[in-house]
């Protein structure tokens, strides 16, 4: 990989005038070192790993930003950012490394801001050297004595609310000796938002200082956003890369468990710091921490990252997938086999003492009819997330009974069934977007459930044949 940072004559020139006026008394203190100016790029994207052997003088200018975006699908919130994202942009510095921050406040910035940073050694971490008023520009220079994944974040007061708002990112300061070799890097943050809506309430959404307080938030989110990491903005890897993921909590308020469903952490550098534990399959980030976690997907398909306190992923936002692309490995993860109960196994693992009650459903007997075998396929996979009765959970899981979304097109519901869906979608006027993960049934089953859901639940034809679920599987 190529090593973006780059000398800059202008940068030298700029320091060694603020030098000769005094401003910055630190730069002088060090002019032996060379000047280099940090690449500032978007999350999930972060600077490359550091290749230099000996220390810098690293000039980083973050301009604070607040900005009117959607926070979700049809919901906007105006958050407060260092250099527009949220998380803030990354910052990637070498242990012994001299920091010369700009911070630059807009003019058309409301309020005042400043920045904390975890790595920095001194009161405040910068707080009070950064203060300033829309229209301004703060200077503050520090030494990066210690290695360590690090959050920095505005410390304005009200601080919960600044830090509420989005104003947090991460700064990586690299142990001398540099970071092993990875194939992909990725930057993500989890932060706690509140709106005086509800969850995905529609329209700009202001901020509530109460629920806030009370810590009860709206959203809790990865990169600032309801689907920051999902449908076209998923994270990609492919079998076999090592991934590794700098990962923190903004918060304010709600810490992380974090997990990736689908892998095994190698290595946890947890907290941030320099010691690992391998073979971890949640970390737990505290609000203002972080952690690196390194791990090698092996198999195709969707992983999908969520705060396992998992309503908080499944009603509050905080999800996000990295799509893996590669060769099945039935060996290692096999594709499993569903099929409705027979007769005969349930007369075998029914307790005797049971004597066939009068309120067996008969839909499970034997010689299921496509019908019969359409509404098992239903009860056993899909009406957990769905609902038994198929209405689904407004918001969250889109009805499948009734569904405007399903009659318009049904016979292109088995693409969804076979490859699983994320991104939003409009179902009878109310938006979703969730994560449907893919499902693995077999072609019969496939055109049974959704014959079965056709014509059961919207009135409709049945739509098609288990040959054509397997055209369907062999194109995709
Ligand atoms: C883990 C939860 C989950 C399971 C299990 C699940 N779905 Fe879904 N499904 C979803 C979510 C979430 C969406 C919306 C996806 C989006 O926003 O892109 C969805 C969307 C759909 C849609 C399109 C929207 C609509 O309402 O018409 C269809 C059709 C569908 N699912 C069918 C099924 C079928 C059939 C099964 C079982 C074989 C199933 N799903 C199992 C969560 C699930
Ligand atoms: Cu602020």
């Amino acid at each position: 990989m190529k090593n973006k940072f780059k000398l800059s004559a202008a940068t030298l020139a700029t320091s060694a005038l603020l030098a000769m006026m005094g401003a910055t008394a630190a730069v002088a203190a060090e002019p032996e070192l060379p000047v280099i100016t940090q690449e500032l790029v978007a999350p999930p994207q972060l600077p490359p790993p550091i290749t230099r052997k000996t220390a810098a003088h690293v000039v980083v200018n973050l301009t604070v930003e607040e900005v009117e975006r959607e926070i979700a699908p049809g919901t906007r919130y105006t958050f407060w950012t260092f250099g527009g994202t949220v998380p803030g942009k990354f910052i990637r510095v070498r242990e012994g490394d001299t920091v010369e921050l700009h911070l630059l406040n807009l003019p058309d910035n409301k309020l005042p801001h400043n920045i904390d940073l975890h790595a920095v050694t001194g009161p405040g971490g910068g707080a009070a050297q950064t203060l300033i008023a829309p229209g301004n520009e703060a200077t503050f220079t520090f030494k990066a004595l210690q290695s360590g994944l690090y959050v920095y974040h505005c410390a304005t007061a009200p601080v919960g609310m600044h830090v509420a708002n989005g104003m947090y990112g991460l700064i990586m300061v690299e142990p001398k000796e540099g970071m092993e070799k990875v194939d992909k890097e990725y930057y993500v943050m989890q932060g706690d938002f509140y709106t005086e809506g509800n969850y995905r309430a529609p329209g700009l959404q202001n901020f509530d200082m109460q629920k806030a307080i009370d810590e009860k938030p709206t959203y809790v989110l990865f990169n600032g956003a309801d689907g920051a990491l999902t449908g076209a903005n998923s994270l990609t890897a492919k079998a076999n890369e090592k991934v590794r993921m700098f990962f923190g909590v903004g918060g304010p308020n709600i810490t992380s468990s974090f997990h990736i469903i689908g892998t095994i952490f190698d290595k946890v550098y947890f907290e941030g710091g320099t010691k690992y534990q391998e073979n971890v399959q949640t970390t737990m980030v505290p609000a203002g921490g972080s952690a690196i976690v390194e791990f090698t997907p092996r198999v195709p398909g969707n992983l999908t990252l969520v705060d396992h306190s998992l309503t908080r992923a499944f009603n509050k936002g905080a999800i996000g997938l990295l799509s893996v692309n590669g060769p099945d490995k039935p060996e290692i993860y096999s594709k499993g086999i569903k099929k409705p109960l027979t007769a005969a196994t349930i007369a075998k693992v029914a307790p005797a003492a049971k004597p066939a009650a009068k309120d067996t459903k008969p839909a499970v007997a034997a010689a299921p009819t496509v019908h019969a075998r359409g509404k098992a396929v239903f009860d056993a996979n899909c009406a957990v997330c769905h609902q038994a009765d198929a209405k689904g959970v407004a918001g969250v899981f889109p009805p499948l009974a009734h569904s405007d979304f399903f009659q318009q097109r049904p016979y292109e519901m088995a693409h969804i069934v076979l490859n699983g869906r994320s991104g939003t979608m409009v179902v009878n006027g109310q938006k979703y977007n969730g994560v449907m993960p893919a499902q693995d049934l077999n072609d019969e089953d496939i055109s049974a459930v959704i014959n079965y859901i056709s014509v059961e639940l919207n009135e409709g034809q049945p739509v098609l044949t288990p040959e054509q679920v397997r055209d369907m599987r062999k194109k995709r």
